[in-house]
């Protein structure tokens, strides 16, 4: 299916920044006249957000690595479905805090499940459908554990309960997949004070097509100016 719209995700472990930065970027996008939907997976929707509930908590039942990556993607294409394609079908600029980059890093990664078997789940999840710019927030990883703690009000999840050591396998694939695509995935150093961080990003706005120009439309359709 064409899209219309353009598709940023945010990418990081945890306490990168991501969430702040995307709240940013809607921010910017709205100062150039382009209407953005900013969501975040896993979750997105409110299905997907009853699937984000699964996922994430630290509960009796155990998941498997096999079942955890299932669920991340059925979270995924609900979230498609119902938010990603029609907002991007609308021309909105929808910029997402996380995306199959993270089932790649973490469930990967992480948690060692087969890389091919991973992209089979995305080609029949997505489709053609790949981002079209990726921030990756990249710092070390004591530093993002640190951010995430002083910022947690609620109870671990079972992500944040991992050692550091699995957190360093998933920092280093995102900087392997980021060798390896270069032209779509952006490493931004988040160690850096927020504003250096969003000097960092806005130079990669800037470039992206038709953002300089104030609209994210491929097809030459006008922006709105309204930030979700
Ligand atoms: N997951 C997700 C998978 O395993 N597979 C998948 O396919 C997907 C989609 C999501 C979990 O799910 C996993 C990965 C995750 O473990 P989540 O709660 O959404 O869980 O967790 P995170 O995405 O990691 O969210 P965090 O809130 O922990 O991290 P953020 O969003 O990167 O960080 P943010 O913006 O909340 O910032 C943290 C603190 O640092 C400060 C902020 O003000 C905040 O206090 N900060 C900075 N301070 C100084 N300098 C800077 N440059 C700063 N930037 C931010």
């Amino acid at each position: 299916m064409s899209t219309k719209g353009l598709f940023i995700t945010l990418e990081g472990i945890e306490g990168a920044g991501k969430s702040t930065v995307a709240r940013w970027v809607g921010e910017w996008l709205g100062r150039h006249q382009i209407r953005a939907t900013l969501t975040r997976e896993p979750g997105g929707t409110p299905l997907a957000e009853r699937v984000r509930q699964i996922v994430l908590e630290l509960g009796a039942e155990g998941l498997s690595p096999t079942t955890e990556t299932l669920l991340m993607f059925a979270a995924r294409g609900i979230h498609l479905e119902n938010l990603i394609r029609p907002a991007l079908e609308r021309g909105d600029c929808v910029v997402c805090d996380r995306f199959t980059d993270a089932t790649r890093a973490y469930q990967g990664a992480g948690r060692g499940v087969d890389a091919a078997w991973i992209e089979s789940l995305a080609r029949q999840v997505q489709g053609s459908l790949q981002p079209d710019c990726t921030l990756l927030l990249d710092l070390p990883v004591p530093m993002g554990l640190e951010r995430a703690k002083s910022r947690r009000a609620a109870a671990t999840d079972r992500f944040e309960a991992e050692a550091q050591a699995f957190f360093e396998r998933v920092r280093a694939a995102y900087l392997e997949l980021a060798r390896r695509e270069p032209q779509r995935i952006h490493v931004i150093d988040a160690s850096a004070p927020l504003r250096r961080v969003e000097r960092q990003v806005t130079a990669v706005l800037e470039r992206l097509p038709g953002v300089a120009r104030g609209t994210p439309s491929r097809d030459g359709g006008s922006a709105g100016g309204e930030t979700a």
